[in-house]
């Protein structure tokens, strides 16, 4: 039996990225949504508090890892249902946690990050390391909206990172780090419906997949 298909949903806060991947995955079937970070495990419970709690005392370094280590908590479980067949649809991934980080690097605003020396947080080699080995996603979209449109969207709540300068940030830093392979499409989202935003990642999934070799392993990172 060939594997199932991994897809990924990428994109900036306020892109419209859950409804999107929650909505791919009720057409697509049989089909798993998973969100990171997953807040409901051992380690989704830390970072939660650290999302939620400004004066959680995490240095920036540690919170990479945990990002990564959340990954790994769910390494198994996306293993196993690629290979009963499964699309699996992730709500933000490896690109998440390399772009936020890297945002931190050079990031002077309140409540943001943590004091001290922050070399490896504007190291690509050294955010990437603890990914390596995490199922590679077979196609990633990353939806993108100007930062004027984004500021006309929904306030932001209070969680750690929503805030409007480092949102400009994370987006450039987002734009780095997405390899520019044919498997990775930057959808800009301005100014379209929620229904004309579906109509074209579909579209995108339809062509892209035929290209996926289901018959081969997952690849990893
Ligand atoms: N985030 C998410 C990271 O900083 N690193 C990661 O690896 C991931 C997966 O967590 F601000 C950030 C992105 C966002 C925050 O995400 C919570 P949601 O999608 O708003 O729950
Ligand atoms: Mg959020």
């Amino acid at each position: 039996m060939p594997r199932g298909q991994l897809i990924l949903i990428e994109g900036l806060d306020r892109s419209g990225k859950s409804t999107q991947a929650s909505y791919l995955t009720s057409k697509l079937s049989p089909s798993k949504l998973i969100k990171f970070p997953d807040r409901t495990t051992p380690i989704g419970k830390l970072i939660n508090e650290y999302l939620t709690n400004k004066s959680f005392a995490l240095n920036d370094q540690s919170a990479h890892l945990l990002f990564s280590a959340n990954r790994w908590e769910l390494n198994e479980e996306i293993h196993s249902l690629l290979n009963q067949g499964y699309f699996i649809v992730l709500d933000r991934y490896i690109y998440s946690g390399l772009a936020y980080t890297l945002a931190k690097h050079d990031f002077q605003g309140e409540g943001v990050s943590s004091g001290g020396s922050k070399k490896q947080l504007g190291d690509i080699d050294w955010l990437l390391g603890p990914d390596k080995g995490l199922p590679k996603p077979d196609l990633t979209l990353f939806l993108t909206l100007d930062l004027q449109e984004i500021s006309k969207r929904k306030g932001f709540g209070d969680e750690r990172y929503e805030m409007e300068q480092f949102q400009a940030r994370v987006k450039q830093c987002f734009l780095k780090v997405l390899p520019k392979e044919d498997n990775v499409q930057i959808v800009d989202v301005g100014g379209k419906t929620i229904e004309q935003v579906s109509e074209e990642l579909w579209n995108l999934i339809v062509s892209k997949s035929k290209h996926i070799q289901t018959n081969n392993p997952i690849e990893l990172i």
